[in-house]
């Protein structure tokens, strides 16, 4: 029987290119995002036996749960959550940022992907499932103008860390996959739609792709039991660290 595998943020980026990677492989997708027109061009081109879509804002609690609520029996029984959902805004130091925008982040990055993890528990640990937690190297390394970006992702770093723990003894597995850079709209979002912007970002530096990050989602869903791959920190060989900056006064 095939498994069912709900993923978070399906219209674009890493999150569509893991719901193509896991049709092809025979499961069951639940896709959502809030573009409904894109999930209905994945419906238009998957057909409906094996994909499931809901359109919504995954900070509006009461659509999250209606959505669940509403899904077909066919899709009940989730195996596998991708929190994929997520988003920078902005690139300004702290001392200038837009605070709606750092709430829209910890909303999205922090507490819809609580919310919906803290709603599918009692089902993964009856499946004996898997979370999969789309982090950032952002999380670990700090970066000017990455500050509550960058909070939001140490977060769900720690946070998967902490699930593992709780779920001691369940099979629940947890990984939290923490990418570098990777060409999808997430520059173009960050930036409110400049795509000049988002082109010099990844011009020549061989970026990973959206198809990059799927392949390790699937490659970790697919993991043997009795194994559990903690954190998955991936980056494109053209990017490394640097050192630390010091102000002379
Ligand atoms: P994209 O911008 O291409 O995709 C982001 C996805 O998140 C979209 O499907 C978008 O759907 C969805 N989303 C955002 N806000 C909401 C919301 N309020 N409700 C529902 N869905 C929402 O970016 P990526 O694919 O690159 O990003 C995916 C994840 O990977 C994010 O968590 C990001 O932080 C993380 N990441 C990205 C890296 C990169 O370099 N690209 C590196 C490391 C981590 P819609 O707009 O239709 O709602
Ligand atoms: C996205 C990677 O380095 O742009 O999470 O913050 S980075």
């Amino acid at each position: 029987m095939a498994k069912t595998i709900l993923i978070t943020g399906a219209t674009a980026g890493f999150g569509a290119a893991a719901v193509r990677r896991f049709l092809d492989d025979g499961w069951r997708v639940i896709a959502t995002g809030r573009r409904a027109e894109r999930l209905q061009a994945l419906a238009d081109t998957h057909g409906s036996d094996r994909l499931h879509t809901a359109a919504f804002d995954i900070r509006d609690a009461a659509a999250l749960d209606a959505a669940l609520d509403a899904l077909p029996g066919g899709f009940r029984g989730i195996d596998v959550l991708v929190n994929n959902a997520g988003l920078a805004l902005g690139t300004a130091p702290a001392q200038a940022a837009d605070l709606a925008q750092w709430r829209q982040m910890i909303d999205t990055n922090i507490t819809a992907l609580a919310t919906l993890t803290h709603r599918l528990l009692p089902t993964l640990i009856e499946r004996r499932g898997a979370i999969i937690n789309i982090s950032s190297i952002a999380g670990s390394y700090p970066y000017p103008g990455g500050n509550v970006y960058g909070g939001t992702k140490a977060f769900v770093t720690q946070f998967s860390l902490g699930l593992r723990s709780d779920l001691h003894g369940t099979g629940v597995r947890v990984t939290s996959i923490e990418p570098g850079m990777a060409e999808t709209e997430f520059t173009l979002v960050r930036t409110g739609g400049d795509q000049a912007a988002s082109d010099r970002l990844y011009a020549g530096a061989q970026p990973m792709t959206a198809e990059d990050i799927a392949a390790q989602i699937h490659y970790v869903a697919t993991l043997p039991p009795h194994l559990n791959i903690n954190r998955l920190e991936i980056m494109p060989v053209s990017q490394s660290f640097a050192g630390f900056q010091v102000h002379r006064g």
